[in-house]
């Protein structure tokens, strides 16, 4: 089954996407989603230019070997750009392999491990007040997870908080748009921000928070310390993602349960965190982190350590990744938590697909592969426009951690 031409769609029906197609010489066709969020024409590129040219001709059952010759063959390994460019390639070739064999990628990755997937949605609030009644929202519409984003009173644009009710989007067109972090206002604010949620909605709900890479160790056992009587599901992100021995601080001093991952693109991200137990969910996601093969790698190594899953799953990953990601969690043992972000109509009429929400769980479908096609038409009605992820900075101007 020779892949005998490819494409990449570059769209954007509300936010950018990059997505690959390849098509089979029996009519067959798989996608993956390529979008690398402010950053995107670098993976179009590496693709259009380095690996379309490597792919026409070769057998598209050769899942498994077309990911290794890309990754080892290619020399320079690993970084976002080349792993998200992978797992392109992977997503659309287990997409191929569950169409020819008229089954859902889920049932190729060994079945069912749980009868849905749980979710969690983003309550977010410019205000004590507006973050609550987002809370009762989520939970109106059946979630039983929602992470809790509320903005700090004086600091300007807190990331994290959305521009609309049930959507949310990080990036904003144009050049990048600043924001204003103090660290000690954020300590203050957040506990009692938390008090007063799980006083409204009683201790069932998981609620989760994320500290956007924000916080030193030391600030971040703090923060976990302080939310330990709010028991969380998890403080994600707490802190920067590179240094992985950071960790062993922050566990240190918090029982809160700790995630990290969704700027992993590889299992050399997290060796440290996964074998000294030193988190509790990888974040990690099949777009950027090489594709299904190499996540599945990433999740069975976890699975001996009792660290479980929690795939990034925010507006910037397509409804392709969405679909990859909900077979992954389906199937996985160690599945814990998927995030979920709704997409705009615009998006969701570019991206038709068979997966679906009800009560808080998401299900993939039926449908053969991963259930997603693009509508190339509406997809040309949509062209790319550059954008980017705020930059914060302290209130001294200096730059601060993602
Ligand atoms: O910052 O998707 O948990 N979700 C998040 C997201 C990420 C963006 C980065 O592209 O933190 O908002
Ligand atoms: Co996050």
């Amino acid at each position: 089954m020779k892949i005998v031409d490819a494409r990449v769609i570059v769209c954007s029906p509300g936010r950018n996407f990059v997505t690959l197609k390849l098509m089979t010489e029996d009519g067959l066709h798989g996608l993956g989603d390529a979008t690398l969020n402010g950053r995107e024409l670098a993976v179009a590129s590496y693709l259009s230019d380095h690996v379309v040219p490597l792919l026409i001709g070769r057998d598209a059952r050769r899942i498994e070997d077309t990911w290794q010759y890309l990754y080892k063959g290619a020399y320079w390994r690993r970084g976002p750009v080349t792993m998200t460019a992978i797992g392109a390639v992977d997503t659309a070739l287990w997409d191929i392999a569950g169409k020819a064999m008229n089954v859902p990628v889920y049932r190729l990755l060994g079945g069912r491990s749980r009868e849905a997937v749980m979710v969690y949605g983003h309550a977010n609030g410019a205000d004590l007040e507006s973050t609550l009644s987002a809370v009762e929202k989520f939970r109106a519409a059946g979630y039983h997870a929602i992470r809790v984003q509320c903005a700090v009173p004086g600091l300007e644009g807190t990331y994290g908080i959305g521009r609309g009710d049930m959507f949310y989007e990080p990036a904003t067109r144009g050049a990048p748009p600043q924001s204003t972090w103090s660290t000690e206002r954020y300590l203050t604010f957040i506990p009692p921000v938390f008090e007063r949620v799980r006083r409204e909605f009683g201790p069932e709900l998981h609620l989760l928070h994320d500290v956007h890479h924000r916080l030193t160790p030391i600030e971040a056992g703090r923060l976990g310390r302080l939310l330990e009587p709010y028991h969380l599901f998890w403080m994600e992100d707490a802190v920067a993602a590179e240094l992985q021995e950071s960790f062993r601080i922050v566990r240190r001093h918090t029982t809160t349960p700790l995630a990290v991952g969704e700027v992993f693109n590889s299992i050399y991200d997290c060796t440290t965190l996964i074998q000294e137990q030193l988190i509790d969910y990888m974040r990690a996601t099949v777009v950027h982190a090489g594709g299904l093969t190499a996540l599945r790698k990433i999740a069975n190594f976890a699975e001996v350590y009792h660290v479980r899953t929690g795939c990034h799953g925010a507006t910037d990953l397509s409804p392709v990744c969405m679909a990859a990601a909900l077979h992954f969690d389906l199937s996985v043992h160690n599945f814990g938590l998927q995030e979920y972000m709704r997409h705009t109509p615009e998006t969701d009429a570019v991206f038709p697909h068979a997966y679906s929400f009800e009560g808080g769980l998401m299900d993939p479908g039926e449908a053969p592969g991963l259930g997603v096609d693009i509508d190339e038409a509406a997809a040309g009605r949509h062209p790319y426009e550059r954008a980017y992820l705020p930059v914060a900075r302290k209130l001294d101007g200096t730059v601060h951690s993602w």
